[in-house]
């Protein structure tokens, strides 16, 4: 049976997804280019790093070193100008109803996330302290689909990774979880997250029973 859920942040919790979309295409257009929603889709989950290396790639640039970072910092600051506009009124429906479920419960919880700025986005969404552990981009070295992000918040949870549900909106977080041998629950479109175990549009359809069934088996 499972013991222990880990979340993703971006597109789970909360859709900051729509404001990195908004800041790496303007960076795109910015140098000449642009990518499409599609595209995006490839984006989720993924680095800072490899998020421009791929951007680049779709509009056939390449940066010197300096440039890169100065684009990077430039990205940021201009997805970080949204993050400032954020309440707690967008974390998304049906999420906090699971939170306090599994508070109410003493389930542990962990957050799992690719982000460097997931600490001060979670203090934003005064949800910074319901977590029982916080892993994100600051304290990873290897990317999604690499599990480590979930196999350090597993442990974080003292839970061995079988036992261990994960919440993922994006393909690379969904092998991440199947690679970690974690039971993964994708949110998000069916025909995009079909690798995940189990399948929701959002979280208004996941329900306390589902939670339930997972915690028996
Ligand atoms: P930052 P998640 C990921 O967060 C996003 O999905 C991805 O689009 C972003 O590039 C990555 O975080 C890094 O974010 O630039 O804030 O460090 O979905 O893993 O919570
Ligand atoms: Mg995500």
């Amino acid at each position: 049976n499972h013991k222990a859920f880990i979340f993703d942040l971006d597109g789970v919790i909360v859709d900051t997804a729509k404001f990195h979309f908004l800041a790496w295409r303007k960076l795109a257009n910015d140098l000449g280019f642009d990518f499409t929603e599609e595209q995006n889709e490839q984006l989720k989950g993924v680095s800072r790093v490899e998020s421009l290396k791929r951007i680049l790639k779709w509009g056939n640039m390449e940066l010197s070193e300096d440039e890169f970072q100065r684009q990077m910092a430039m990205k940021n600051e201009n997805y970080l100008s949204y993050v400032n506009e954020m309440d707690d009124n967008e974390i998304l429906p049906g999420v906090r109803k699971v939170l306090d479920y599994l508070t109410e419960k003493n389930i542990p919880f962990a957050l799992g996330s690719a982000s460097k700025n997931a600490r001060p986005i979670l203090k934003k969404l005064n949800l910074y302290d319901k977590f029982d552990a916080i892993v994100d981009g600051t304290d990873v070295s290897k990317a999604k689909p690499d599990p480590e992000v979930f196999l350090i918040a597993a442990n974080k949870l003292n839970t061995p990774p079988h036992q261990c549900v994960v919440f993922e909106d994006s393909v690379a977080g969904v092998q991440a979880a199947n690679i970690g041998n974690m039971t993964s629950v994708g949110i998000g479109d069916s025909d995009v997250l079909n690798e995940a175990d189990h399948i929701f549009t959002d979280f208004t359809e996941i329900k306390i029973e589902f939670i339930e069934n997972l915690l028996r088996k």
